[in-house]
């Protein structure tokens, strides 16, 4: 068997018996629509709560919506219990903490670092990028050299608690990337391991958004994944909406997600609606291989309307508006 037949068939089956049991076939009812009005911040999974709250200091006070978003997924940038956003994120097979960022503005002026090593605040290089150079993306050497030119400081990721893990990993012989090792999608697990993707509406009405991730654990040194593309991990268009995405990046980049959910809530879907079609996109396209990964999509319109959707049961979001603070389950394709 070529090692690429061995390699596809070891993640598959790696996923298969990570989700046994998610197999059934049933579709989530929609959710009413849903907006509390702007200003309003959303973001991906339980621990977008403490990120959104970062985000709001700047919202509530009129604040842009661009600034909002750095800051709040600055949160789980830096916290090393966060295994899968920049410091303690869980390296790639080789043992290296790889980030992959993107952000971008109500004016369409976006930026992105891929495979950067090193930095913490990846969001804040991608920034960077953005309003210092006539570019979108930097990628690996590239991106920490610039970074280091702007007076960002090199730090170690690795953290004990990722290295052991990392070393477990390798003594299982497991010396492939496998998909949902996060867990994300088992039944009972909250899932709560995976990108943060944050958009926001500020008072003024303008809307931005951000993505980092430090990616698929255990990843093939040099894959990146869909946060950091414009596009598929991220879509602000500030006369329709914004949408970012979580899960398996290569499943996202085929369909160019989130820019999907925004053209779709441009035909007019709401925001549920709008991350329901994209993840049945998702379907439609790989049948067989959809019920053994996860993806996610959250997407927030320009009228503070906002919803998510999920292929795999256990995808979480948070919200932030006003008096408004509360964690929902998105639904889910599969139950
Ligand atoms: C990626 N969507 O790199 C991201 C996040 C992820 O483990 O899968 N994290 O594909």
């Amino acid at each position: 068997m070529s090692d690429r037949r061995k390699f596809m068939k070891q993640s598959v089956l790696g996923s298969a018996a990570l989700l046994a049991g998610t197999r059934s076939f049933a579709r989530s009812a929609s959710l009413p629509e849903q907006t509390t009005g702007k200003p309003i911040v959303i973001s991906t999974w339980d621990f977008g709560k403490a990120a959104n709250a970062a985000a709001w200091e700047i919202l509530k006070t009129g604040g842009r919506a661009l600034d909002a978003v750095e800051k709040g997924v600055m949160v789980p940038e830096a916290d090393p219990e966060n295994q899968s956003v920049g410091l303690g994120g869980r390296p790639d097979r080789d043992g290296h903490v790889t980030l992959d960022a993107c952000i971008m503005d109500e004016n369409a002026k976006c930026g992105a670092v891929a495979g950067l090593e090193q930095i913490v605040h990846a969001i804040s290089v991608a920034r960077k990028v953005m309003e210092k150079t006539p570019h979108v993306m930097l990628v690996g050497d590239g991106a920490l050299q610039f970074a280091m030119e702007q007076g960002f400081k090199k730090e170690n990721l690795l953290t004990e608690k990722s290295k052991e893990e990392w070393h477990e990993w390798l003594k299982k012989s497991q010396y492939h990337p496998v998909r949902n090792i996060e867990n994300r999608g088992r039944p009972g697990d909250s899932g709560n391991h995976d990108t943060i993707g944050m958009v926001a509406l500020d008072a003024k009405g303008n809307m931005s958004g951000a993505c980092t991730t430090s990616g698929m654990a255990y990843k093939l040194h040099g894959r990146v994944g869909d946060s950091p593309i414009i596009g598929a991990g991220l879509y602000v268009d500030n006369e329709i909406g914004a949408a970012t995405s979580t899960g398996v990046g290569e499943e996202v980049i085929r369909i160019v997600g989130s820019h999907l959910v925004v053209e779709l809530m441009r035909q007019g879907l709401n925001p549920e609606q709008a991350c329901r079609q994209a993840v049945e996109r998702i379907v439609k396209k790989n049948p067989e291989g959809a019920k053994e990964f996860q993806v996610g999509f959250l997407a927030l319109k320009r009228n503070g309307e906002y919803g998510a959707f999920a292929l795999q049961k256990g995808f979480s979001y948070a919200v932030r508006s006003g008096d408004t603070e509360k964690i929902v389950d998105a639904p889910s394709y599969y139950p």
